[in-house]
């Protein structure tokens, strides 16, 4: 579990889906151990031994209540557990920050509100973020492990993913989509950095590229 050795987990879902994770792994455990000791116990005790008679046994209304009973009411927690962690990615705070993801063959782009585009995803830190996915071609599947979070981007269809992201660092961005010859390579990066240092980044104009012409003209002016 990732949240459990690092102490903090990567984003707000990282921690929802893991918890999910751990309680189904737990309860799936314990039916295994239950059910395998339970036979193991029937093995020697019903064991063929002489002058034992078998006798029929002819339904159990509570037995069948809580057979039914207790794996419906196991599966529901499950899915009202997983159901939270979905609602991290489909519930955008208000006052997310929005980002263009394009997808096509096979790599990403990512766009900004002031105009910036990139093939790297950069994000400040601890603050919502919301991407909206649109694919210019076939259908991708945007997918960023570290923080648990996956949704498809289809193919003339606008989606939507939110997630914040709480500790910096680069992680990896794949596609979960087969996609075609090259998808095993659709590989990109999320790059989470300190506010202070995102704004900056933000704020500098890398969109504007004087064309060679123009530069020379600016240079026999001076
Ligand atoms: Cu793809």
């Amino acid at each position: 579990m990732y949240f459990l050795l690092s102490g903090q987990a990567a984003s707000r879902t990282t921690g929802a889906v893991d918890d999910v994770m751990l309680y189904i792994t737990a309860i799936s455990l314990l039916l295994l151990v239950g059910v395998t000791v339970t036979m193991i116990y029937f093995v020697f005790k019903y064991h063929r031994k002489k002058g034992h008679k078998p006798v029929d046994i002819h339904g159990n209304i509570w037995l069948e209540i809580i057979w039914i009973g207790i794996p419906t009411i196991l599966v529901l927690t499950m899915f009202y557990y997983g159901y939270l962690g979905y609602k991290t990615i489909r519930e955008v705070p208000e006052g997310a920050f929005e980002i263009e993801a394009k997808a096509r063959m096979w790599e990403w782009q990512f766009d900004y509100e002031n105009g910036k585009s990139t093939d790297t995803l950069y994000v400040p830190v601890k603050t919502p973020i919301k991407l909206n996915l649109e694919s210019f071609d076939v259908n991708h599947s945007l997918y960023i492990p570290a923080f648990r979070i996956k949704e498809d981007v289809i193919a003339g269809r606008i989606n939507y993913l939110a997630f914040t992201a709480d500790k910096v660092g680069t992680y990896d961005i794949a596609c979960a989509e087969y996609c075609g010859l090259k998808h095993s390579m659709m590989y990109s990066a999320v790059v989470v950095m300190p506010e202070q240092e995102f704004a900056s980044w933000y704020e500098v104009d890398s969109t504007k590229v004087e064309p060679a012409s123009e530069m020379a003209e600016n240079m026999e002016t001076n």
